[in-house]
């Protein structure tokens, strides 16, 4: 069974737009993944400690494979990236969450689906969108539903590159 998933991919450390690129072409190369689309690619204020700016993109998967067997890849996709963080001494350069798999509804302490909080973050709501008009979020909730004010950040997106495929 073929399942829609996306997932939001950011950079801040590197040759950003590489790291994106490289996550893309790693993902696709799984067993049982197939990168369908891809939104294009944001630079981004930093949201939380003071930080280089990030670059962020969604990516828009089908799979048949489960939610955690997903995640696993993800994971394992970052520590691939990873190893060449470590000899560029930066601190992340990559991070790939997993926002939705269909409808689904996980939080089992290994996996929360929908991502718990992708409804707060400009820098995942604003490339999403591009791909699915009405997301999944949290709660049930619908995009209509939203409303931006304290612990919502909107602001600092700006398109910075063409979708990565
Ligand atoms: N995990 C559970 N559910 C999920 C899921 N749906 N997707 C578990 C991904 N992982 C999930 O994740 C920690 C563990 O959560 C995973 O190993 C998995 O078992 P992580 O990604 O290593 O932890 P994290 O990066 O500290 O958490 P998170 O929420 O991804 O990080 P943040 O808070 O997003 O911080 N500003 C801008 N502008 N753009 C960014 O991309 N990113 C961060 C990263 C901060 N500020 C940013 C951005
Ligand atoms: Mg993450």
């Amino acid at each position: 069974m073929s399942e829609r998933a996306f997932v939001a991919l950011g950079s801040n450390l590197g040759d950003r737009l590489t790291n994106l690129s490289r996550a893309v072409t790693l993902l696709g190369e799984r067993p049982g993944v197939r990168v369908l689309g891809s939104s294009r690619v944001y630079e981004t204020d930093p949201v939380g400690p003071p930080q280089p700016d990030y670059l962020n993109a969604v990516l828009e998967l089908d799979t048949d494979q489960s939610a955690h067997e997903l995640l696993h890849a993800l994971l394992d996709v970052e520590r691939e990236l990873g190893r060449v963080r470590e000899e560029r001494w930066g601190p992340r350069v990559i991070d790939l969450d997993l926002l939705s798999v269909d409808r689904q509804v996980v939080d089992d302490g290994a996996l929360t689906l929908p991502h718990p909080r992708m409804h707060e973050r400009g820098f995942v709501l604003v490339p999403l969108l591009e791909l699915d008009p009405d997301p999944m979020l949290p709660g049930g909730r619908s995009i209509g539903e939203l409303r931006p004010g304290a612990g919502f950040a909107g602001g600092g997106v700006r398109v910075f590159a063409p979708p990565l495929v």
